[in-house]
């Protein structure tokens, strides 16, 4: 595991030298179509720090320039704008170096403007980030190098802060320690959005419904996600194939149960049957690991452990 995480340091490491060295007309972004939501805002350096402005400057969905990237996309929509900008270009290639009259360094040495793609604070020239339809794209200012803006260096911590869910409630309280969350719901299917926030912005955070797919870019907190009983949502966090995500990540799951679940019914989908009975047999030899939640249901013959004598209790009632 360690030696698969280092290599994978390596690659990204490797990408990020490739893309410093190549200009941004070279951009390897894949070109998209479709509409960001921008933001170009400054919380951090007040106007009783001398600040010119703070706030929302602006906030509009604008169209993905052709190229694709975050860079072409934000200046051509502040320009559109109004709005008097300076793009820097320097041998690792180009960069927004001030908006409306706030520049790098104005509040702070390294103070300056950052890109915050979908919650996550980009870890490379706006020049090398491509945009999908749909994203919510922020261009802030931070006086602290990104600490004032949720991504802090200092908190190697691939967890959640919160997790908030939109159409649907969480049984269980929220703990940035406990990985297990279950949903109940109706008959009905249902639908939601899952609205995590990562304790460390630097990581990405992306969910999933019913496998983990780390290689596919999995739902935003924007994209609206079907559920029904028996559905697991998983969520993850600084995934070691994604950007900017060097430390262990760590993976959220959440059950969608049917209302009522009964004894046996690990699976959450309403019925006990020879799923159950399989998925508590592999528990009970540790091929798969249960949540508290499924520890408790799993518990057929309720003597307070998980074995296969749950398994034999179930078989025998669905034989009869
Ligand atoms: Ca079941
Ligand atoms: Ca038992």
């Amino acid at each position: 595991m360690k030696k698969f995480t280092c290599k994978m340091v390596s690659a990204v490491l490797a990408a990020a030298m490739t893309a410093s060295v190549l200009t941004v007309s070279l951009t390897a972004v894949s070109a998209e179509t479709g509409k960001v939501k921008l933001v170009v805002k400054n919380d951090t350096y007040t106007k009783a720090m001398g600040a010119k402005w703070d706030g929302v400057l602006f906030e509009k969905e604008v169209e993905i320039t052709e190229s694709g990237d975050a860079l072409s996309t934000v200046t051509k929509a502040i320009q559109d704008a109004g709005y008097a900008l300076t793009v820097n270009d320097t041998q690792w290639g180009s960069y927004i170096a001030a908006v409306e009259g706030i520049a790098e360094n104005d509040a702070a040495q390294y103070s300056g403007w950052m890109g915050v793609q979908n919650d996550w604070v980009v870890n490379n020239n706006l020049a090398f980030i491509s945009l999908r339809d749909g994203d919510v794209f922020e261009l802030t200012y931070s006086v602290s190098v990104g600490a004032d803006i949720g991504a802090d260096w200092n908190n190697p911590t691939t967890a959640l802060k919160a997790l908030s869910i939109e159409g649907a409630g969480i049984n269980e309280d929220f703990k940035s320690s406990n990985t297990d969350y279950t949903i109940t719901v109706g008959d009905e299917n249902k639908n939601i959005f899952v609205k995590p926030t990562a304790a460390n912005k630097n990581y990405q955070v992306r969910t999933y419904v019913n496998a983990y797919k780390p290689e596919e870019y999995g739902y935003r907190s924007t994209d609206e996600i079907e559920i029904k009983a028996g559905d697991t949502l998983y969520i993850g966090v600084g995934n070691a194939a994604w950007p900017g995500s060097y430390p262990e990540e760590t993976v959220y799951q959440i059950h969608i149960m049917q209302n009522g679940a009964q004894l046996g019914d690990v699976d959450f989908n309403g019925k006990v049957d020879v799923v159950d009975a399989t998925l508590i047999q592999k528990a009970s030899i540790a091929l798969i690991d249960f949540s508290d939640t499924q520890n408790a249901l799993a518990d057929y013959n309720q003597d307070n452990r998980v074995s296969v004598l749950d398994t034999t209790a179930i078989q025998r009632l669905l034989a009869k």
